[in-house]
């Protein structure tokens, strides 16, 4: 029989868990895991928190404490959540253990003693101001595919891209805010360009039938444009040192690292046992990720354990995209999230509605917006109204009509017939999804039983017949409970606090899903346990506190936008704070609300600035970019290319013969290798949508704005 490793992202332990984590990979691994147990699989669920790399240290400088302390914090905050939310790992390991150590070490030390890396000495971006190397995040600048200006020395979250920091444009520090320099440093790296010709092809390109559309895309993507030798070594002093010796100050890159975190976290999980599963060809290693951390999983992990010779390779991956908030992109440092935690504090016992509304938008396939009024309405005119309507009105008349006990089975009409049908239909469904990792249509399916249950109940009116016709009733009402009872068991895997309670409504312990679905799972004569609401109304007054809670949180991000401008002219050297890049995109972001006004500038500033009136002749996407148009522009003077960031508002053929305001003398800047003369002035309407800023009327190609 085969076996499973499910393994969840190990979340850095640098901050809190949001929505959007849980959504991304732990809910859906989650339901997934529930599902293989109730299908009596062998499997063993696998998390930990991620306890390396600069994630970390960059927290603890932010914080003024030691990595170690930013790790015990967060580390045993997120373990609380979890196990509060339901989340069922069989371990919920760190890497900051010394099994991970002997286990990443060991680890790079087989490849190191096999000759599987090479070697090279190469310049890196070193703060002299901070005497340190500026690996992975504490590096950032333009990203060089899709011009997000505050991607990382390693991955621009935005696109996705995995990077090496010399690849940035206009790189600068996140120590010192300042242009680094290049100094030589000596660091190993895993020859993906060689293990790409002779296995990582081939063995991508078999999943294309099995894996995500969007997950097969990226990797293909990657593969298209060549993979390239990348460093599994760091300097940095927070990590798994590299076991080489006269290599201080150097450890494992965190992405090295990590991923073996799982395997060590089995290891934790069963010392003598942990091989059977990562070594045996008859395992399904299946990883649930959000879609930022697919081409290591996809890609370089298993090139590492390729590289090994004796581990399995992961059989699916599949990533979720991203999930947003109220319209917005979620953030930490702009503290735009729903916070775990503060939900199993403001909505207690109320897991399986967060659960539900997670499941029911997971962004499988696209990205997908979180609002507090959807998940208003989804608890009420969904859980309350079809799911808890149904279970409850079952179980409140079986009391008062019959003693609380399972009514007997009468003959069955056609009606009784289809429903026992649908029934069975519906479990296969529900199955079937969950096998495929579609989750949310699983969820449905689920949902759709319990809306013919209560049409059952409106189309039988047991309540009607009960003065006429008992012995009907005592048939309606034993269907009825037969699919409450399946219902019990088909929601477990999504809402396992709420199977629970129907469990206990229906005093009963057990379901098996290894079969079908035969329409005897509640005898005659059984006594019922205690019925109580499953679910209650969500009023306005509690989405309202969110909403407000959220606002807050944009307001203090607004203020803190103007200070930091402040601060930023005083002394932009005592301004080496860290802020992450996703701060500064997300300041730029918050521009959306009135700015405070920049600093007085004088007349001959002003002068300095060539305005002009011109037309927009020709307009054109610029390859893979999501953002960028390519266009041409007639100065009056000259025809020249400007690259602009407002595809995401316009469409290529709608802007051809606009006329624009163009800063026609801003310095030349190349912009994924188009050579770009000029800016054109943008402002926003009250919806956030991009316009032009142009003249009233036609005006010649040319005339200057003054
Ligand atoms: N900690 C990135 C993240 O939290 C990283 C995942 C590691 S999985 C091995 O998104
Ligand atoms: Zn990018």
């Amino acid at each position: 029989m085969s076996k499973y490793l499910v393994t969840a992202a190990l979340p850095y332990a640098n901050g809190p868990l949001h929505i959007g984590h849980i959504a991304g990979c732990y809910l859906p691994s989650d339901i997934y895991v529930r599902y293989l147990r109730l299908m009596n699989r062998d499997v063993k669920f696998i998390c930990g928190s991620d306890e390396h790399g600069v994630p970390i240290t960059i927290r603890a400088k932010k914080d003024g404490i030691s990595p170690q302390q930013v790790v015990d914090k967060y580390n045993a905050m997120m373990r609380d959540a979890f196990k509060e939310f339901g989340i069922s790992f069989d371990i919920y390991h760190r890497t900051s253990d010394s099994v991970h150590h002997e286990t990443a070490s060991g680890f790079f030390k087989k490849l190191y003693d096999d000759g599987l890396f090479t070697e090279e000495e190469s310049e890196q971006y070193f703060d002299e101001e901070a005497n340190m190397f500026l690996a992975d995040r504490y590096i950032t600048g333009t990203c060089p595919k899709c011009a997000n200006p505050g991607a990382y020395g390693d991955q621009c979250e935005k696109c996705g891209t995995s990077l090496s920091p010399n690849e940035l444009i206009n790189p600068h520090s996140q120590l010192s805010g300042k242009a680094p320099i290049l100094k030589k440093t000596k660091h190993w790296y895993l020859p993906l360009d060689k293990m790409q010709n002779e296995w990582l092809n081939e063995w991508l390109m078999s999943k294309e039938d099995n894996w995500k559309k969007s997950v097969f895309g990226q990797c293909k993507s990657w593969l298209d444009q060549g993979l390239r030798p990348r460093a599994v070594t760091r300097d940095l002093d927070w990590g798994v040192p590299v076991p080489i010796s006269g290599n201080e100050g150097k450890v494992l890159y965190v992405w090295f690292d990590a991923p073996i975190g799982y395997i060590s976290a089995t290891k934790a999980l069963l010392p003598n046992d942990w091989e059977n599963y990562w070594k045996n060809k008859d395992t399904k290693l299946i990883h649930f990720i959000g879609k930022d951390n697919i081409v290591f999983h996809c890609i370089i992990f298993p090139a590492m354990l390729k590289a090994h010779g004796d581990y399995i390779l992961p059989e699916n991956v599949p990533a979720n995209e991203f999930l947003n908030l109220e319209g917005d992109k979620i953030s930490t440092s702009r503290n735009w999230a729903v916070w775990l935690h503060e939900y199993l504090i403001d909505f207690k016992d109320k897991q399986d509605v967060l659960r539900y509304v997670l499941c029911a938008t997971a962004p499988e396939t696209k990205d997908n917006d979180f609002t507090w009024k959807d998940f208003q309405d989804r608890n009420n005119n969904e859980l309350v109204a079809v799911l808890g309507n149904f279970v409850n009105r079952t179980l409140v008349l079986t009391g008062k009509y019959f003693e609380n006990k399972v009514p007997a089975r009468g003959t069955l009409n056609e009606m009784d017939q289809a429903c026992l049908a649908s029934t069975a239909t519906i479990s296969n469904h529900v199955k079937e999804s969950l096998e495929k990792y579609r989750f949310r249509e699983a969820l449905a399916n689920m949902m759709d039983l319990a809306r013919v249950g209560n049409k059952y109940l409106a189309d039988t009116e047991p309540w009607k017949l009960y003065k006429t016709d008992v012995a009907r009733v005592e048939t309606i009402l034993n269907i009825s409970l037969e699919i409450t009872a399946a219902l019990a068991s088909l929601c477990e895997p999504f809402l396992p606090f709420t199977a629970e309670k129907i469990r206990s409504m229906l005093n009963i312990s057990h379901y098996d899903w290894t079969n079908a679905f035969t329409g005897n799972l509640m005898q005659s004569g059984h006594s019922l346990g205690t019925a109580s609401l499953l679910f209650d109304k969500i009023e306005d007054e509690a989405v309202q506190q969110q909403i407000d809670k959220l606002m807050a949180s944009k307001k203090a991000n607004e203020e803190a936008c103007f200070d930091s401008a402040q601060q930023a002219k005083i002394d932009s050297a005592q301004q080496a704070k860290i802020d992450s890049a996703e701060q500064e995109s997300a300041i730029a972001e918050e521009a959306s609300a009135q700015k405070p006004l920049k600093e007085t500038s004088t007349y001959d500033d002003f002068a300095k600035i060539d305005l002009r009136v011109g037309t927009i002749i020709a307009a054109e996407k610029v390859e893979k970019t999501d953002k960028l148009l390519k266009l041409t522009i007639d100065t009056g003077i000259d025809q020249r290319t400007v690259v602009s960031g407002i595809a995401m508002h316009f469409k290529p053929e709608e802007i051809v013969g606009q006329q624009v305001t163009l800063l026609a003398n801003l310095a030349p800047r190349k912009l994924r290798g188009i050579e770009s003369n000029g800016m054109i002035l943008m402002a926003e309407d009250e919806h956030g949508k991009l316009i032009f800023v142009q003249p009233s009327v036609k005006t010649t190609n040319g005339s200057t704005i003054a």
